[in-house]
């Protein structure tokens, strides 16, 4: 016997037509697998389309990530590397401006930079990258280091979250990756990354950056030893900082690959998990713009199919990516800008180019304005 107050997919759907917000429980309760997937994500296309309708955003930007040497040993983690290592690498000057002329050359807006954290590199050699990069590129959107590598910095320099922050803005950051914040239910965390910056600090160090003017994504880990209660939470603490601040942008799911970290055993999660986790964050972040299907961990197919399950945005052409590569995915390296618009609209969707703060882009080429600043002159 169904009693009166637990949740039904009929009372969801009238609460999702109504734009009612979603409650823990039935957060909970879409994410059974007896409740059909299907009719799921026909909900989360109703509120992906009544936010962003048929738009599907993506940008050009590439990746950099200047070393892999990190003091932490996170075991989802393939890309990290000791020092001694022969896999470890730290990027010098010379190859980061290389990196920043190619990304320029291709017509990129945005840079999205993360790494490990260097136990002989101190903050200002962080610091002086963004500065290095911003003095030499400074229309390239630079999107650096996310909660956990600022929690570091702190640390480093006994500064506060607000004082590192307005130095980095001051080098030249533009906004925060959503990276670093894994699942925040300390029965996962402290089992998966145990020493680095806990829930209570990442939602600390994103709530001041919004509080400065920064804007910034946010991210789950999902598909390993968590489960749909420690998923619902993770949303939930997100929605509650988004209330206060309304500074995210966008949410990535983000799937767990297994291969060459301390969880291989696990088995990928699978499509079907894909596009409900997709569905359910769409639901449940009923205050945050944009979902986005990253296609590089999700698969190209996965990433078109979830158009349809809640997600608005595919990320971009991502260039130079090796976390999820050094973890086993088999996604191409970059997609060409022909190649991504082919995919949405073969999704049935309109390609919209933005930049990293979701703006529309007109170019020509490898040149390129904002529509709203061709608009004023
Ligand atoms: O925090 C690490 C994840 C994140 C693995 O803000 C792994 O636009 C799966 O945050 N399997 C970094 N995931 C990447 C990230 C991101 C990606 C795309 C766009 C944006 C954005 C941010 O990658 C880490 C961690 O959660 N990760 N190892 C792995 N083996």
């Amino acid at each position: 016997m169904i009693r009166a107050s637990e949740p039904t997919l009929e009372t969801i759907r009238q609460k999702v037509e109504a734009g009612e917000r979603l409650s823990f429980d039935e957060g909970l309760y879409l994410y059974r697998p007896d409740v059909s997937l299907p009719e799921v994500g026909e909900l989360a296309n109703l509120v992906r389309e009544r936010k962003n309708g048929n738009r599907t955003y993506y940008n050009i930007n590439t990746h950099l990530n200047p070393t892999n040497v990190c003091v932490y040993r996170c075991i989802f983690c393939a890309f990290r590397s000791d020092l001694r290592d022969p896999k470890g690498y730290l990027m010098s000057d010379e190859q980061i401006l290389a990196r920043g002329q190619e990304a320029v050359d291709c017509g990129a807006t945005e840079m999205h930079i993360v790494g490990g954290l260097h136990h002989q590199m101190k903050y200002d050699w962080y610091r002086n990258l963004v500065a290095l990069l911003h003095k030499a590129y400074p229309r390239l959107h630079l999107k650096a280091w996310t909660g956990v590598e600022l929690d570091w910095f702190c640390r480093q320099t006994g500064w506060s979250i607000r004082e590192v922050l307005e130095d980095l803005i001051a080098a030249g950051l533009g906004s925060l990756p959503g990276g670093g914040a894994e699942i925040f239910h300390p029965e996962v965390r402290d089992k998966i990354c145990e020493h680095k910056a806990d829930a209570g600090r990442w939602i600390d160090i994103h709530r001041t950056a919004h509080q400065l003017g920064l804007r910034s994504n946010a991210t789950m880990l999902y598909g390993h030893i968590e489960n749909a209660f420690h998923r619902v939470d993770h949303l939930i603490r997100l929605r509650e900082l988004q209330d206060e601040t309304g500074g995210f942008q966008t949410f990535i799911p983000l799937a767990f690959h297994p291969e060459n970290t301390g969880l291989a055993q696990i088995k990928k999660p699978s499509g079907l998990m894909d596009l409900r986790t997709m569905a359910v964050s769409r639901l449940m972040l009923d205050n945050f713009d944009h979902i986005k299907a990253y296609w590089i961990m999700l698969g190209i197919g996965t990433a078109q199919t979830a158009l349809a399950y809640g997600a608005d945005d595919l990320d971009g052409t991502v260039r130079h990516e090796l976390i999820y590569h050094d973890a086993g995915a088999t996604t191409p390296e970059a997609l060409s800008v022909e190649d991504i618009r082919r995919l949405i609209e073969e999704a049935g969707r309109e390609p919209v180019e933005r930049d990293t703060l979701y703006h529309r882009v007109v170019r020509d080429g490898s040149h390129w304005e904002t529509a709203e600043a061709l608009a004023t002159g």
